[in-house]
């Protein structure tokens, strides 16, 4: 079994009541709105990851990541290769918002996130995001990365 790191990031405007996500232009997850991130260098931790992803996607800079969830993702076409995705917050950021060629960024009202137009399991453990409680999860997909097969999913006290 390969574990292959992966960082998720939602930024939050905690007063507003808004997140902020990206609607993915290209790659792994194109057409659908997701937090910023991506796969996590060797040379690099996982928190290092996130914060270059998030000025790399959306050109924002971010000081006070927390480490909010972890999940595992499996796809039935690949039963080898699961996706180990830590799943960060942020409630303060420096530099603009900007679109970049992979990421168009927008804020959504808590509730009218776009779930219709994400991963299927987001539906499942988006109100940890916004509830500020820890989880974790696992989720495996059919090859059509559509239909969830099997989840488990905790609130739990650490990660
Ligand atoms: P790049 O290929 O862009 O990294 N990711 C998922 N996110 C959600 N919400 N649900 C899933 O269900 C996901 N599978 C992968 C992890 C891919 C990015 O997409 C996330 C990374 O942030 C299957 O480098």
């Amino acid at each position: 079994m390969i574990r292959r790191l992966y960082s998720l990031v939602f930024i939050r405007d905690i007063l507003n009541r808004k997140v902020l996500l990206g609607f993915k232009k290209r790659g792994f997850g194109k057409f659908k709105w997701n937090g910023l991130g991506g796969k996590v260098h060797s040379d690099e931790s996982i928190i290092d990851g996130a914060r270059r992803e998030a000025k790399e996607e959306a050109c924002v800079e971010l000081e006070n990541l927390k480490y909010v969830g972890y999940l595992e993702f499996q796809f039935e076409y690949d039963m080898n290769d699961i996706m180990a995705t830590h799943v960060f917050c942020a409630d303060e950021y420096s530099g603009e918002i900007a679109e970049t060629e992979e990421i168009r960024p927008q804020w959504f009202d808590y509730d009218k996130v776009p779930f219709d137009k994400m991963w299927k399991d987001d539906k499942f453990w988006f109100h940890y995001i916004l509830s500020n409680k820890l989880f974790k999860g696992f989720f495996l997909f059919q090859s059509d990365q559509e239909t969830i097969t099997h989840y488990e999913l905790n609130e739990v006290d650490k990660l």
